[in-house]
This record gives C-alpha cells, sequence and structure tokens, in this order.
C-alpha cells in the first residue's frame, strides 16, 4: 500500500540517553548528508521530515526519574524522547505516510513500535539486531535502556519499576509478534526469556544453517496471524558484521553480510506488508578512519532505500 503512495517521513530521532557512547545522536543528520532524502525523491518518494526532539536537551543526563535500587539509567530523557518520537510516527500513520525514523540508539524503538502496533494491533515486528534488546529493570546488567525496549513494549517490567516518565508507553506488543533475526550476543537472562515466552528467534546459526531467504520467509510466518498482516521493521544496523558496519556503538563479529541485511528488507518491500522501518545505532564517532564511517552511514542509507523499493524491479 504504501509503496504505491509513496509517502514517506523521515522521523528523525537523534537520540543517544539510551546508552553511554556519545556520537549516535549524530546518526540522523549523516544519513541525510549522505543524501538519502534525495535519494528517495529519485525512487518516486514524496519526503517530508519531522523533528520531534527539536530543542529538546537529550544530552543532559538526569536521574530524577530513574527507580530507586534499580541501575537504569537515564529513564527520564528516554521517556521523554520516545513519547515524542511516538507521537510523530503515529501522526505520519494517520496520514498515511510510512515512516522511516532514523535513529539514534534502539531505546528510540519504544516510540515507534508502540505507535506502530497501536495503529495496526495486527502488526508484527521483525527486530534486525545481534541482540535481543529484551532485558528487564531487574535483569540489565548494563542499566542502558536500549538493551531493554522489547521488555517494555511487552509490559514485562512490574509496575513499581516502571520510571514515571515511560508511564505512558502501551504495552501493546504480543510474544507472538515480535521475531528476531541477526542474533549472536545474548545474556542469559534474554535467553531465558525469550524460551519462556516462545519467541520467534533466529540467530546467526539459523543464517547458516537455513540461509537468509528460508529464515526470513520462516520470520515472517512466525508473526503473521494472518496472511497479510502489517509487518514493521526495528533495523539495529549492529546486526550487519563490523566488517561492514564498523561504526556502531555494540559491533560484535560473525553477524550478516552486508549483501543478506539487505536481502531482508528487499524481501520485506517485495511482500508489500511493510509500514514502517526504524534504522538505528550508526555512530559515526566510533570509528578509526573516515572510510569507517562512510561504510557505516552508507549500509544504513541502503537498507532504508531497499525497504522502500530500490532493489525491486
Ligand atoms: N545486552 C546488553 C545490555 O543489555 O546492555 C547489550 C545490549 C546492546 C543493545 C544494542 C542496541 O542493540
Ligand atoms: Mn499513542
Ligand atoms: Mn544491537
Ligand atoms: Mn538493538
Amino acid at each position: 500500500k504504501f509503496l504505491n503512495e509513496r509517502k514517506v517521513s523521515l522521523v528523525l530521532a537523534p537520540f543517544s540517553g539510551g546508552q553511554k557512547k556519545q556520537g549516535v545522536e549524530k546518526g540522523p543528520q549523516y544519513m541525510l548528508k549522505h543524501g538519502l532524502e534525495s535519494n528517495l525523491n529519485e525512487l518516486g518518494w514524496e519526503t517530508k521530515l519531522l523533528d520531534p526532539l527539536q530543542g529538546l536537551d537529550v544530552e543532559l543526563q538526569d536521574d530524577s526519574d530513574d527507580i530507586k535500587g534499580s541501575n537504569i539509567k537515564n529513564s527520564k530523557s528516554v521517556g521523554v524522547a520516545t513519547q515524542l518520537i511516538h507521537n510523530s510516527v503515529k501522526e505520519t500513520l494517520n496520514d498515511n505516510r510510512f515512516p522511516l525514523t532514523l535513529g539514534g540508539d534502539h531505546s528510540i524503538a519504544m516510540g515507534t513500535v508502540s505507535a506502530v502496533v497501536e495503529k495496526y494491533p495486527n502488526a508484527g515486528v521483525l527486530w534486525i539486531d545481534a541482540h535481543a534488546d529484551i532485558n528487564t529493570v531487574d535483569s540489565t546488567e548494563s542499566g542502558n535502556l536500549h538493551g531493554c525496549p522489547v521488555s517494555f513494549l511487552m509490559g514485562l517490567n512490574p509496575e513499581e519499576k516502571i520510571p514515571s516518565s515511560l508511564k505512558w508507553l502501551p504495552k501493546n506488543l504480543k510474544p507472538n509478534k515480535i521475531a528476531y533475526i541477526g542474533l549472536r550476543d545474548l545474556d542469559d537472562a534474554e535467553k531465558k526469556i525469550l524460551k519462556d515466552l516462545n519467541i520467534s528467534a533466529f540467530s546467526m546459526y539459523h543464517v547458516d544453517r537455513y540461509g537468509i531467504n528460508k529464515v526470513i520467509e520462516m520470520a515472517i510466518e512466525s508473526i503473521s496471524t494472518s496472511e497479510n498482516d502489517p509487518i514493521m521493521c526495528s533495523y539495529d544496523v549492529d546486526a550487519v558484521d563490523p566488517l561492514y558496519v564498523p561504526a556502531t556503538g555494540t559491533p560484535v563479529r560473525g553477524g550478516l553480510t552486508l549483501r543478506e541485511g539487505l536481502f531482508i528488507v528487499e524481501r520485506l518491500a517485495e511482500t508489500g506488508r511493510l509500514v514502517a522501518l526504524d534504522v538505528v545505532e550508526c555512530n559515526p564517532d566510533l570509528s578509526h578512519n573516515d572510510i569507517h564511517v562512510v561504510d557505516t552511514i552508507s549500509a544504513g542509507c541502503a537498507i532504508a532505500r531497499c525497504a522502500l523499493g530500490e532493489t525491486l524491479l
């Protein structure tokens, strides 16, 4: 439906408060500078920029809202930023436009995914990542909220452990409506959650065993309760091997090849069911040289363009 209408809103989410490494907030600006918007125009997409965090001092470390006795960091900023992003994504969907959200760290997916599921209650989510990002307030060892968005979206945290600035978040993601691809660095507590909730999870082992084509078919099948359910893709660029995407906060070797990473979104474009995309965790400050930055940003932009049909014939 969106591929026919070709209206996209680029929702800028220059946010770094879900983790400790500065620089990930520069992702959107670098992707725009790489020509993403004009490239989408060339593909026939009418574009609009939304900047919901404009004027917000997201650099500010603020622990005023953190839960006592938990090590969760910076929950105030995360709560405020994700709600603003949520509202922009919701508005975009209500205008019948495709939300392409540019991160920023992966905590911003609390805003995007909750908005998409609010709009389309039968939507399924493909979470492309080296990590499962499903730690709870109790299980997280780092306290970084970019490692926790899925637990908040699913309502896995006890009410008294939810920071007040995150109380707005609808807990609307069901365990049978998410599938992971690319996993290779999970905490033990996360493995237990995936197992206990029977969540569909394809690791790099499965990519090698079945091939990316079969894995994506199985992943789509597993989140579909009827044939044409909408699909959202939340794409953490660290799913792709650091050979191709070095400038990211938590790189893990042994990841997807760039072609496998692009094939996932090409296939999603082909289904005609894709309704929203996040591209997160590009950090241009984390690199030893300029080539690393260009490689990373161009991979992030290619993911967005392929998801919006660039390589469909
Ligand atoms: N599991 C670790 C944590 O919770 O801190 C690492 C999470 C990295 C998350 C990156 C965004 O995908
Ligand atoms: Mn809402
Ligand atoms: Mn990750
Ligand atoms: Mn992630």
